[in-house]
């Protein structure tokens, strides 16, 4: 049961920025140490994969870049809530670290889902439970719109 919803709360993550490509196959084990929670290392090894599947997906010149027209594709979930070009232009100001209008993988990489886990860490024990990382898929934890 537990390893089921983990495997859901991973899939969603990976759909969130993929929905062209199946979520099966090969995950990331969220939970590397066995203890039924994920710490932050383990959040953010999966994190970094899981961008560097997405930065190669949407990078569509292979200029290890991405630009706001690039990043609208992730954006294209948010469509229904204003716009898949605005969300990839939000997003690319929010991981622009050096602001020169493109974001590379390292930038991608930087705050390594510490935002994502700090928002679906609910108790702030530093831990990610399986409740909480349900929650984080409740709360759908993909799309333009983060958390204030
Ligand atoms: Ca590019
Ligand atoms: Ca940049
Ligand atoms: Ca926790």
């Amino acid at each position: 049961m537990m390893r089921l919803s983990l495997a859901a709360a991973t899939a969603a993550l990976l759909a969130s920025a993929a929905s062209a490509q199946p979520a099966g196959g090969r995950q990331a084990n969220p939970d590397a140490d066995g203890y039924g929670k994920v710490t932050f290392a383990e959040f953010s090894a999966i994190h970094s994969q899981r961008n560097a599947r997405m930065f190669a997906r949407l990078d569509a010149n292979n200029d290890s870049k991405l630009v706001a027209a690039e990043m609208a594709a992730m954006g294209q979930r948010a469509q229904a809530s204003g716009g898949a070009q605005a969300a990839g232009g939000r997003m690319l100001q929010r991981m622009d670290i050096d602001g020169d209008g493109s974001v590379t993988k390292a930038e991608m990489d930087a705050d390594g889902g510490k935002r994502r886990f700090d928002a679906a860490d609910a108790n702030k024990d530093g831990w990610l439970s399986p409740e909480e990382l349900s929650m984080m898929r409740q709360n759908g934890a993909g799309g333009g719109q983060g958390p204030a």
